[in-house]
């Protein structure tokens, strides 16, 4: 097809359920009679600076959770206006939803809408001009994809996406060599015998929202002390072949009345000033490589006290504090706070501004993890879109199920492709 002459001729909402049987939106765009669907993913611990996920409201349905609103806000209105668009002018597209919305944060239509018509039309552009969808992501960005990014495997799952009474919401295992199917291999490798050992202990081996274990292991320092065994028994020597990463997650328990974190399993509070003393003690013991939401999402005290502590050693990623929001992120660039982002489509709602967000943090240095959501679909974008970018890293879960592995397994493909 002649990519000028293209245009939306036809757009369709439906309501799905995601990873966790809650619904969510999946969005069809058609241009003749080639089409490209995509779904939105939904976060359990959601940061409050967010883009607005737009639920219907209604008990009778779902708890509440029915998104029946943003399905018509997309069949309706978004599709009116965007039916006849060439669906390779992204930025445009995105720019009149983003116009005909109105608020700072989405929410007359929904940051779910808009997002699922932004990325459905990002794929049916590549597949209209023959291309994978991140060479296509490529382009729009301005990058030639060589890279696949390193991957953060969240094996063990604490806080908000487990009822393990761990605080810390994620523990990962980070590959140290190879290329990325070397690393995933390593990955599942320890991930299996990390699952003999739990079954050894007669601790549980069912798993949270992101396929990670979630054993009750009583204090956090638990968690690290089972992948450090896992590694080893696996073949692997913590410090070479592995380093470790967390994220804390810290905004679910940070007391903004009392100004203070407030860790359950290990019995301990901190202040925004002595948080950084916890972190600094695990790093030194476990081989911490990453840091995510080490400090709350305003605690702009401690985050800039972990940032001169831990700067210089760790890589300390904004999540919940910068929400895919150049402005938040911009503002911590000021204040020389974290020195990486956490890039999730569905916090902030456009394509376009996903992608303004990761080139402002790799203008300034920032390293950038592309990241699922807790609950999530089959759907892989982000793995295309993280090759596209040139990420550092991509945080897409445990080993095992499959909304998880869609996107490791993209992951795969696109490398083989590569090279
Ligand atoms: C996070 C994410 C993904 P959620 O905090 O980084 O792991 O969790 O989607 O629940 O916000
Ligand atoms: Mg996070």
């Amino acid at each position: 097809m002649d990519m000028k002459k293209a245009t939306i001729t036809k757009i369709c909402a439906r309501e799905i359920l995601d990873s966790r049987g809650n619904p969510t939106i999946e969005t069809t765009v058609w241009a003749g009679a080639v089409s490209a669907t995509a779904s939105v993913p939904s976060g359990a611990s959601t940061g409050t600076h967010e883009a607005h996920e737009l639920r219907d409201g209604d008990k009778k349905r779902y708890g509440g959770k029915g998104v029946l609103t943003a399905v018509k806000n997309v069949n309706g209105p978004i599709a009116k206006k965007v039916m006849g668009m060439n669906p390779a002018n992204q930025k445009l597209i995105d720019g009149v939803m983003l116009a005909m919305d109105g608020t700072p944060n989405k929410s007359k239509l929904g940051a779910n809408s808009i997002l699922s018509v932004s990325l459905a039309t990002a794929r049916l552009a590549a597949r209209l001009e023959n291309k994978e969808l991140y060479q296509y992501l490529a382009g729009l960005y301005g990058y030639k994809p060589k890279n696949v990014p390193v991957p953060l495997f969240n094996v063990v799952n604490g806080g908000a996406h487990a009822d393990s009474g761990l605080d810390i919401q994620e523990f990962f295992i980070i590959p140290q060599k190879g290329k990325f199917s070397e690393r995933l291999r390593a990955g599942a490798e320890v991930y299996q015998q990390l699952k003999k050992n739990l079954a050894g202990k007669k601790l549980a081996t069912s798993i949270g929202d992101e396929g990670g274990f979630a054993p009750h292991l009583g204090k956090n320092e638990k968690g690290f002390e089972v992948l450090s065994q896992a590694i080893k028994d696996a073949g692997y020597v913590l410090g070479r072949d592995f380093a470790l990463g967390i994220d804390a997650a810290s905004s679910e328990f940070f007391d903004a009345k009392s100004g203070t974190y407030d860790l359950t399993a290990s019995g301990k509070k901190y202040t925004p000033k002595t948080i950084a003393g916890m972190y600094k003690q695990w790093f030194a013991k476990y081989h911490l490589q990453i840091i995510e939401d080490g400090c709350a999402e305003d605690d702009f005290i401690g985050w800039k006290a972990i940032s001169a502590e831990l700067g210089k050693k760790t890589i300390l990623v904004g999540d919940d504090l910068f929400v895919t929001n150049i402005a938040r992120l911009q503002k911590g660039i000021d204040e020389g706070i974290a020195n990486a982002i956490l890039i999730k489509v569905n916090q902030i709602g456009t394509l376009t501004e996903t992608l303004q967000a990761i080139q402002l943090a790799q203008k300034n240095n920032y390293k950038v993890v592309i990241s699922h959501r807790s609950g999530e679909t089959n759907d892989d974008f982000i793995a295309d879109l993280a090759v596209a970018v040139n990420a550092d890293y991509a945080k897409m879960g445990s080993l095992s199920r499959g909304e998880r592995l869609a996107k490791y397994n993209r992951l795969m493909a696109i490398e083989a492709e590569l090279s």
